[in-house]
């Protein structure tokens, strides 16, 4: 009977120290993802010398944490922090890389229970459009494939596939010669690497100068020989000498068979690479000989292996095991006098990577192709395309919807065609979920009348173009500002008034974007001293820090909020988001004019808003007449195009997280501007503090879903904007103790259910209303504030109610508006007050 030995190769991790070197081979990228930019980076790793650098400059998004301390046990650095991923569904690294070479990429993923959960996260990576692996995490996971990137840029994307967060420790990118894992097709996924020997060092750079990772194994039944000779590693798998050194070979020297088995999922396309060198000096009478195969497949007959000389051989062409088990035989041939030996082994499955840059011809890159007339509906029967680049030809006519349905499709090139830029918004929504698409202008953020589908938004449109001309006007009013001398803004908030007055006109101009872009936006600390007379005149305090009252060039009046220290944290993402909100200019949302980035001392300059918050005017505080009824409808519908436009015109998509009646600010004219929009996200980083204030939100103003979920979308503004619309037209306080119904939403829903709405109105308004407009907008309130997100209206058509809601307040202006109140507009939704989510 013949007998074997078998041994089954498990994911094996140990964590021995290897020997310390100084020297950085080349071209090796070293990230430790999640460790703050200002903190000791780059710095030397201590275990293989090598540099390791923050992975703040390769990404934009995520926020950062440490794991948890008392499991750093085992765990040197990088992979003590961790970058994760709460929002977005796909989050990419864009890594600069040669290209055409060959790489190994390594990525780890230390859970260390750094979100406080104790669960371990499941998601995808992929390689730009490809799907690499599931990374099925545990406390310690390491994953690696050998790569050649198609272009100079590499994108390594962590993708949501569950309601887990994706997280990543480290990314190691290590060069390799063209010559070795050499494959037919696809990528190579590593499953196993292991050196035979009884010692139990992991064999690491600079041991290895590729910095493979080798674990050692052995078994009872084999015995390890070695040689204490160099063996000439000089070939292009350069394996380090201590992998080479030793090997395994049967224990009882008659045994005919050595077997490997690996476990590996069935259909893969597997390549071995073994790694053979004899370490005994043979007589001249004695012969070491044996046949390798793999699955029953030779790879090699009579194979003698070299004294002291390393050599790899592996199956040409991938092999498919079946029965989820890759065997190995090493079968000792009828005139050799020793067994079979083997020093080395690795396991790779092939990842075939199906998108164009692998394969030209596939039909995806008709870039620069010529083609004309509209784009074909032929495509979407391509149902596996993931890239597909149409750029640089003559296409016409519009972008067709159908693309967003090609659920594969991850990247879309459109650029330089003749086509209708406008995209539908079914597109708009598959990019929010990670699918880039390039269109003449499009990738720039808020490109205002870019974002709109006419079936489905038709006011949006005029909001939107609106917004171009609204541009225009803000444009021209800081060349008004820049040569005035005197200081006033009083004039800046009447024009734009009339964005939403039902049939105003408008005029424009021909200025073009690039005289603002040139106006210089950054300011040393020393300039936002001497504009705010040395931090004299406090205006008040907002999230993240102390605004003051200043002057830009003598004239301007601006606000400038003075960051608090610990916002610092964050600072190139600091500087990256603010470049970004330089970018966005719409009429209601408060101007950032510019920054100030030294790193002791962040400072955003804003417009000034002469005359104070919302929150302000409804509670009298400010003195003067008591806002009327319209006025309040036109404050809201501001409020609410700001944030459209957050939502649908911005490129990338921003969600405020913070509405409430404090950050609407007031014109001289009541016209509304969105504050503090945008800075959320880049003050999330490292600081854990003020992740737990922004996580917080207000109370009353957060949406409840968000406890559910976790998470804080575009739906979550649109409760915090119903609260505040609720504020508007009850003039209550959003939560009260002293209330029956403590939270405004419960409060409402209980004296509606009474039937009575002059009750909830704000008796300052002293019926002054066509209660159908009030009726209008409070069922808008109670739809927004609904505790379920998927019930809520989008802000688009919020702003569309608005507005009908203050065209109908108008028409009705002169005529006698008695004869509407009190019930004769019937109420068609009943409230639940357990539904409302409860005061906090
Ligand atoms: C990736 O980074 C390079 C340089 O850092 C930049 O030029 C390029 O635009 C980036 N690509 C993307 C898709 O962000
Ligand atoms: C590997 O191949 C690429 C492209 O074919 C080439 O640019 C590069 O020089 C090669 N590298 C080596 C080490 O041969
Ligand atoms: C290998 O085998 C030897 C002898 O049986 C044992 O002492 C040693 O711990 C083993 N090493 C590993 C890594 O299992
Ligand atoms: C080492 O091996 C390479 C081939 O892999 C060979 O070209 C070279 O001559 C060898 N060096 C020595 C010193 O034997
Ligand atoms: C060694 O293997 C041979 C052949 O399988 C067997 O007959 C013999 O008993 C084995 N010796 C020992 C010590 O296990
Ligand atoms: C090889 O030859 C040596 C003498 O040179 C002898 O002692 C030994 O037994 C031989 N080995 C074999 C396997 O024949
Ligand atoms: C666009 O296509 C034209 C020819 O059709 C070619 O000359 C030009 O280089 C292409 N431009 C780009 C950026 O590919
Ligand atoms: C898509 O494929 C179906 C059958 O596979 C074919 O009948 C149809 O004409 C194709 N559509 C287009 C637009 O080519
Ligand atoms: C889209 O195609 C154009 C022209 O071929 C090219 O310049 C641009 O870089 C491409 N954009 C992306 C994101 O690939
Ligand atoms: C682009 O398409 C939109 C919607 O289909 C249409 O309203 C607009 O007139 C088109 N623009 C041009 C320049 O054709
Ligand atoms: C596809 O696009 C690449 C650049 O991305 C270009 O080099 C290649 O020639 C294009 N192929 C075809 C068939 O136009």
């Amino acid at each position: 009977m013949e007998s074997s030995y078998k041994l089954l190769l498990v994911a094996l991790v140990t964590f021995a120290t290897v020997r310390f070197v100084q020297a950085q081979d080349e071209g090796f990228i070293s990230l430790d993802c999640g460790l703050s930019p200002t903190e000791q980076s780059p710095y030397t790793e201590s275990a293989t010398g090598l540099q390791y650098s923050s992975d703040s400059s390769y990404i934009q998004t995520g926020k950062i944490a440490r794991i948890q301390r008392d499991l750093e046990g085992p765990h040197l650095k990088p992979q003590t922090t961790v970058r994760y991923f709460p929002d977005g569904i796909r989050n990419c690294y864009n890594i600069t890389v040669k290209q055409g070479t060959k790489y190994m990429i390594r990525v780890r993923a230390i859970y260390g229970n750094y979100d406080g959960l104790n669960t371990y996260p499941r998601f995808d990576l992929y390689i730009g459009p490809n799907f690499w692996i599931t990374l099925d995490t545990k406390e310690y996971v390491r994953k690696e494939i050998v790569h050649i990137p198609r272009s100079n840029m590499l994108d390594l994307c962590l993708v949501k596939t569950d309601t887990f967060t994706p997280f990543i420790s480290a990314i190691e990118m290590r060069p390799l010669p063209n010559n070795s894992y050499i494959t037919t097709s696809g990528s190579l996924k590593l499953f196993s690497r292991y050196y035979f020997s009884n010692s139990e060092d992991v064999l690491r750079y600079s041991e290895d100068v590729y910095d493979r990772m080798w674990n050692s194994y052995n078994q009872t039944d084999w015995k390890e020989i070695s040689t204490s000779l160099t063996v000439n590693t000089s070939d292009s798998f350069r394996l380090p000498q201590n992998a080479i050194k030793t090997a395994a070979t049967s224990a009882n020297a008659s045994e005919p068979l050595i077997d490997i088995e690996f476990p590996e999922s069935a259909n893969d396309k597997v390549y071995i690479y073994l790694h053979f060198s004899e370490v005994h000096a043979l007589k001249a009478n004695e012969t070491r000989e044996f046949d390798i195969s793999l699955n029953g497949e030779s790879i090699k007959d009579s194979y003698k292996p070299l004294y002291l000389q390393s050599e790899t051989l592996s199956n040409p062409s991938p092999v498919i095991c079946t029965g989820q088990k890759c065997i190995v035989k090493l079968t000792r041939s009828g005139k050799s006098t020793h067994p079979p030996l083997l020093n080395a082994i690795e396991g790779f499955a092939v990842a075939d990577f199906l998108q164009s840059e692998t394969d030209e011809n596939d039909g995806t890159n008709l870039s620069s192709n010529g083609l004309a007339g509209t784009i074909d509906a032929g495509i979407q029967n391509l149902t596996h395309l993931e890239k597909l680049d149409l750029s640089n030809n003559s296409l016409t006519g519009v972008i067709p919807e159908f693309l967003a349905n090609m659920k594969s499709l991850m990247i879309i090139n459109l650029s330089k065609n003749h086509l209708n830029d406008s995209i539908p918004q079914a597109l708009r929504d598959r990019e929010k979920e990670g699918l880039k698409l390039s269109v003449d202008g499009h990738a720039i953020a808020c490109l205002p009348g870019s974002c709109v589908s006419k079936k489905k938004f038709p006011v949006l449109i005029v909001a939107l173009v609106a917004s171009v001309v609204v541009v225009v006007i803000v444009m021209v009013l800081v060349f008004i500002f820049v040569f005035r001398k005197k200081k006033t803004s009083d004039h800046v908030e009447a024009i734009p008034r009339s964005v939403v007055t039902p049939g105003a006109n408008f005029t424009s101009t021909n200025t073009s974007e690039t005289s603002i872009e040139t106006k210089k936006r950054r300011f040393s600390y020393a300039e936002v001293m001497q504009m705010t007379n040395n931090l004299e005149r406090a205006l008040g305090e907002g999230g993240f820090g102390v605004v003051y009252h200043g002057y830009l060039n003598g004239s301007q009046q601006v606000a400038v909020k003075v960051l608090s220290e610990s916002s610092s944290q964050g600072y190139k993402h600091f500087k990256a988001e603010v470049e970004l909100l330089l970018r966005v200019h719409h009429i209601n949302l408060v101007n950032l004019v510019g920054y100030c980035d030294e790193r002791d001392h962040l400072a955003l300059i804003y417009e000034y808003m002469p005359s104070g918050d919302l929150k302000e005017h409804l509670s009298g505080k400010r003195g003067g007449s008591v806002l009327n009824w319209s006025t309040r409808l036109r404050i809201a519908a501001d409020a609410a195009l700001g944030l459209e436009y957050l939502h649908i015109g911005c490129q990338p998509s921003m969600v405020h997280r913070d509405v409430k009646s404090t950050n609407i600010l007031l014109g001289e004219q009541f016209s509304a501007k969105i504050a503090d929009f945008g800075l959320s996200r880049s003050f999330q980083l490292g600081d854990e503090s003020h992740v737990s204030t922004v996580v917080a939100g207000t109370p009353g103003y957060l949406d409840p879903e968000y406890y559910r979920t976790g998470r804080l979308a575009e739906m979550s503004d649109v409760y915090s904007f119903g609260i505040v619309l609720l504020e508007i037209i009850t003039n209550q306080r959003v939560i009260d103790q002293s209330r029956e119904k403590p939270h405004i939403t419960e409060w409402t829903a209980f004296m509606l259910n009474r039937g009575d709405i002059a009750r909830i109105m704000d008796p300052k308004l002293h019926g002054d209303y066509n209660s159908r407009s009030v009726w209008r907008a409070v069922e808008l309130a109670m739809l927004c504030t609904n505790p379920s997100s998927e019930k809520r209206p989008t802000m688009s058509q919020v702003v569309i109610e608005l507005k009908e809601c203050l065209s109908s307040e108008n028409s009705m202006k002169g005529k006698n508006q008695d004869t509407e109140s009190h019930g004769s507009f019937e109420m068609s939704m009943s409230f639940d007050t357990k539904a409302v989510p409860s005061a906090r």
